[in-house]
């Protein structure tokens, strides 16, 4: 198990115009109020809190009349969040980003990426989520940015302009796993299809249980001596354990698969960058999700509630 222990780092990005529903902007606070750094640290880790990011401009622009709403600003997010996610693993921190709407982990992905292409490290990405967010401004029926991410990680068209420089080395949809799907839109379907993303839906995590499915993503992660980034959208896990989500979809995780994935990724002593995302405390009940994330961050940085023998 995990030999040396991490430094943490802890950023909140209150960002919400991703989303259809505002409230995520109230995640990282939650997040905290709910015990996150105490957590870490009766584990004896190491815990930065950086406190919260701000994007200096407000703008409403949707980059040029795309079906993207709020692209400028949450391009300014993105920008923001991949410089900071870049500099805290180069500075030998994990990073651990609060959100904040999905959208974020197009910049705190992107940095990590350029992190590990900068050491030739292979980059793996580990989407635990109800969606696939894997619209584009083409696909995406909504025009919410949050549904749209991996597609953007994974170089998909339609957001010229996002970055500064805008050509950067994607995301291969084979790195991508996306682990506990059961709301997936028509074309965004045929696009992940086409695109060799590895999904595994509900179907498959109900049919060969949890350890099966994750035990094969840590076994080719592993012999590749890869960097994990883990997203956890509040919405993987069912909406009875976790009812602050702002898109609830029936039929998620349990409390227990939830703990036991985030365990074995423990074990596993991949997991280098994480983010936790889609939490709307508005929405909560009492705090009851808030509270279950970060029973789950506590699992993935190996918190046992019982010594094993
Ligand atoms: N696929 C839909 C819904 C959605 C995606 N991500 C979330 N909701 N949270 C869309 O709008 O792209
Ligand atoms: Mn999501
Ligand atoms: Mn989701």
């Amino acid at each position: 198990q995990n030999a040396e222990k991490p430094r943490l780092a802890v950023l909140g990005a209150p960002v919400e115009v991703g989303a259809g529903r505002r409230g995520t902007l109230m995640g990282p606070a939650a997040l905290r109020t709910a015990g996150l750094v105490a957590g870490l640290k009766e584990l004896d880790l190491h815990i930065e809190d950086r406190g919260d990011l701000a994007v200096p401009v407000f703008s409403e622009g949707n980059g040029a009349g795309r079906n993207a709403r709020h692209f400028d600003e949450i391009s300014a997010w993105a920008r923001c969040l991949s410089d900071h996610s870049y500099d805290l693993l180069s500075g030998g921190y994990f990073p651990i980003f609060l959100g904040g709407d999905h959208s974020l982990s197009m910049g705190s992905v992107h940095g990590a990426m350029r992190h590990c292409a900068r050491h030739k490290r292979e980059f793996f990405v580990l989407w635990l989520d109800a969606h696939a967010d894997f619209n584009t401004p083409e696909t995406s029926p909504s025009g919410n940015m949050h549904g749209m991410s991996t597609a953007f990680l994974c170089g998909e068209d339609g957001f010229h302009g996002f970055f500064e420089h805008d050509s950067f080395e994607p995301l291969p949809p084979q790195n991508l796993y996306i682990f506990g799907l059961r709301s997936v839109d028509r074309d965004e379907r045929a696009l992940l299809r086409e695109r060799g993303v590895n999904v595994f839906d509900m179907r498959h995590l109900d049919e060969f249980g949890a350890s099966v499915l994750m035990r094969k993503i840590i076994e080719e992660v592993g012999a590749r001596d890869g960097h994990l980034h883990v997203s956890l959208d509040v919405d993987f896990l069912d909406p009875s354990i976790a009812p602050g989500a702002g898109t609830p979809v029936p039929g998620g995780a349990t409390y227990r698969e939830a703990h036991l994935i985030m365990e074995m990724l423990y074990d596993s002593g991949l997991v280098r960058s994480l983010d936790v995302v889609e939490l709307n405390p508005f929405l909560d009940e009492r705090g009851k999700s808030a509270c279950v994330l970060v029973d789950l961050i506590g699992s993935l940085f190996g918190r046992q509630i019982i010594e094993r023998i």
